[in-house]
């Protein structure tokens, strides 16, 4: 009795693994993309400033015209505001981050952007556009 949703089951995952192998993704969500940055589970917390994984990784180097995508892995929400905390700089804000929903900026200009958590003054993160 078991043996067919298991043989169906296999065979799903060949046709996936052949899709995927050729090139085209047959899945479509809306977060598809692999992330830049995550908001990992307890960033709420105090404490990950210590060792710099409130946003990981803390700092990415990027180019100009590339887009810079953040995932709340988190169980709460998060922003991803420009500037520093009570001195946002009005570059970008995501607003509140809902968890596993991501927040994405294409940064047009050469420079250091400096960001922070509107919610969690430590959570800190640089993206360095060259
Ligand atoms: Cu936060």
């Amino acid at each position: 009795m078991k043996k067919i949703p298991i043989a169906i089951c296999l065979v799903a995952v060949l046709v996936l693994v052949v899709a995927v192998s050729l090139g085209s993704n047959p899945i479509t969500t809306g977060v598809s993309e692999k992330p830049d940055v995550v908001i990992p589970m307890s960033a709420s917390r105090p404490g990950c400033e210590k060792t710099n994984w409130c946003y990981t990784p803390s700092e990415i180097t990027t180019s100009v015209g590339k887009t810079v995508t953040w995932l709340n892995d988190d169980s709460g929400f998060h922003t991803v505001t420009s500037g520093y905390y009570d001195k946002s700089d009005g570059t970008f804000d995501s607003g509140h981050i809902d968890p596993e929903k991501t927040f994405s900026y294409t940064f047009d200009k050469v420079g250091d952007f400096h960001y922070f958590c509107n919610l969690h003054p430590w959570m800190e993160g640089t993206v360095i556009v060259k």
